[in-house]
């Protein structure tokens, strides 16, 4: 498992953080996620064979957010 920390921005409420979970949860790979949308970091835990971190920015930018 890696561990990678993203600076998510654009996120202003817990449904946003919600939303960016859910994102990353459907990753195929992704292990477990963590959301703190007032500091704009979002930890994710994932398996490095199956995902790579791009598939998580596609994510995360999918849904409208965006990844500094
Ligand atoms: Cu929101």
């Amino acid at each position: 498992m890696e561990k990678v920390s993203l600076k998510v921005v654009g996120m202003t409420c817990s449904h946003c953080e919600e939303a960016v979970k859910n994102a990353l949860m459907s990753v195929d790979g992704v292990a477990s996620v963590s959301v703190a949308f007032h500091d704009e970091q979002v930890e994710v835990e994932y398996d490095p064979e199956k995902a790579a971190k791009e598939n998580l920015i596609n994510a995360v930018e999918d849904q409208g957010y965006g990844v500094a």
